[in-house]
């Protein structure tokens, strides 16, 4: 995940280092802060010397002194050379393409570029500062655009079970954004940390939908609640809802069908769903491949409400960058992302782990 626009994001911002704080051959081979770093180990090593003779201190001292005042002067002329407006904007249109190549929303590629500007016309700083404001102004703005209230699922269904209620979690999404999949890799994560889960086959759209559901409650050993194929998905969750409370069982996973932005008609059932049902947590689920898209169609699915998204197929998306944006346009927050097809593969998401993976 993030292999090429963490490769393409570091050459870009290594060339707009270096663009807009040209060198000439003195200063080529040398920055700032090793610049600094150079004088105080000559400094230290000078003065360490004491068991020289005379002549040999003497000539000792002068090197220092000549060596310090070239340092001084090199640092000197990087410090003073300002960075031009033009050259900048020049060099950030290509950050920009490369944010925007990988699937960052447009604004907020922008509002990455103009606060670097902000940060840099006319300012004296190294190359070295140049490429750490960059990076920083990056991490602040994809940390600012992933930050939102968290959906506590654990403390949620831990709510509920001493109330002697089970929880109903929803699955909804785009077609073959991976709903049952992770539905199921949820399945294996709840048993796993104790708790007892029933699936609900509510897609009863397809026939096939419901033999898959049925492969994984027969592999993870949960129960599962079905209707025929065709019937009322809004029942079908009811009754595992019946079923759950009956049997004491703390989660209802229910599955629904696949919508697309053009099927109003299946969209106003899976309202309809909800309004029967009230589900205590609906998952958005969105292939991360999707790139931009997802953002369109984590609105769509706000219509009937989410609140908390899983990111599927992370581990065969090698930009990212769409990902950076949905939780800003809808404000749910990103639960898990889905890296593989296995039971395992459902993480939890680290904003801090995300941002160290780009850059
Ligand atoms: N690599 C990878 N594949 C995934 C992931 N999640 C799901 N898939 C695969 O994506 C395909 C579709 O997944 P499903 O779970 O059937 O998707 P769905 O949303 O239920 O599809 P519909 O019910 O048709 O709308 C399957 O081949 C899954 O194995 C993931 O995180 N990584
Ligand atoms: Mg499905």
């Amino acid at each position: 995940m993030f292999g090429r626009f963490k490769k393409k994001l570091n050459e870009v911002i290594q060339k707009v280092s270096e663009t807009v704080t040209p060198t000439d051959s003195r200063e080529k081979s040398i920055e700032h802060h090793e610049l600094v770093e150079s004088e105080s180990i000559i400094s230290e090593n000078c003065a360490d010397i004491r068991y020289l003779d005379k002549n040999t201190k003497d000539k000792n001292q002068k090197t220092k002194k000549t060596i310090s005042e070239k340092l001084k002067s090199a640092v000197k002329v990087v410090s003073e050379k300002k960075i031009d407006a033009d050259v900048l904007d020049n060099a950030l249109w290509e950050l920009e393409l490369v944010l925007l190549e990988n699937n960052v929303a447009s604004e907020m590629s922008e509002a990455i570029c103009t606060e670097i500007k902000m940060c840099l016309v006319g300012k004296s700083v190294s190359r070295f500062e140049v490429k750490n404001i960059i990076e920083e102004t990056f991490k602040k703005n994809v940390r600012e655009s992933l930050e939102c209230e968290p959906l506590d699922i654990y403390g949620i269904i831990e709510k509920n079970k001493a109330e002697k209620t089970p929880t109903l979690i929803m699955f909804l999404g785009f077609n073959g954004a991976g709903k049952t999949t992770n539905l199921a890799k949820l399945g294996y994560l709840l048993k796993d940390k104790g708790y007892s889960c029933v699936f609900a086959a509510g897609d009863t759209f397809r026939a096939a939908a419901i033999h898959q559901l049925e492969v994984h409650s027969e592999t993870l050993k949960i129960p599962m609640i079905k209707h025929d194929y065709g019937s009322d998905a809004a029942a079908v969750i009811f009754d595992a809802k019946k079923h759950a409370k009956a049997k004491g069982i703390d989660v209802i996973l229910a599955d629904t069908a696949g919508r697309t932005h053009m099927n109003k008609n299946l969209l106003e059932e899976l309202k309809k769903i909800v309004k029967v049902n009230r589900p205590d947590i609906n998952i958005l689920v969105v292939e991360s491949i999707a790139g931009n898209d997802i953002v369109e169609q984590g609105r769509v699915f706000s219509e009937a409400r989410v609140d908390g998204i899983i990111l599927s197929k992370w581990d065969v998306d090698p930009k990212g960058g769409a990902a950076l944006s949905l939780t800003k346009a809808i404000d749910k927050p990103i639960v898990f992302l889905g890296t593989g097809q296995d039971y395992k593969d459902l993480k939890e998401f680290n904003i801090e782990e995300v941002i160290d993976n780009i850059i």
